[in-house]
């Protein structure tokens, strides 16, 4: 059985440049939010995933702030273990360069959404629908006798 991670919230408790931080996020070197401007106090929505877990040392989420200048600045490495699994909203924390920033994510086995019928055109990731909604590309998977019973009940009544 494999895993998969979802990144919810993006916070800044305090940013690494004075002002604005150019923020981004990736996990395995891709990217996962960003790059945007944040400021401290500043709580994103980042709502991406998920993304299979490798189950190794490469499951790992980063955060990096932009510098036209200088070298961007590498705030923090945080490493996704399957071992988190089952357990809910989880907190990585990044404390690079005087930075302060939190990621909430969750890990699950890989059944975390249904799997799209054989042949259909593969969902990007970020694309997946949310949580406990059915619609779009599985409407035709939900069942329609029980609205015909139903109205058929009500033409009986009504006689
Ligand atoms: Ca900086
Ligand atoms: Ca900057």
């Amino acid at each position: 059985m494999g895993y998969q991670v979802k990144f919810y919230q993006l916070r800044c408790i305090e940013t690494e440049d004075n002002g604005e931080d150019e923020t981004w996020v990736d996990f395995r070197g891709g990217r996962v939010w960003g790059r945007g401007d944040v400021s401290k106090g500043d709580v994103i929505n980042v709502n991406n995933g998920p993304f299979t877990l490798s189950n190794s040392g490469a499951d790992v989420v980063s955060v990096w702030e932009h510098d036209d200048f200088d070298p961007d600045d590498h705030l923090g490495d945080f490493h996704i273990s399957p071992a988190s699994s089952g357990r809910g909203e989880q907190v990585a924390v990044f404390r690079g360069d005087g930075a302060h920033y939190t990621l909430t994510y969750e890990v699950r086995p890989d059944n975390w959404y249904p799997r799209p019928p054989a042949g259909a055109p593969r969902r990007a990731h970020a694309n997946a629908p949310p949580k406990g909604k059915v619609g779009g590309a599985l409407a035709h998977l939900l069942p329609r006798r029980p609205v015909t019973a139903l109205h058929g009940a009500g033409c009986r009544v009504s006689r």
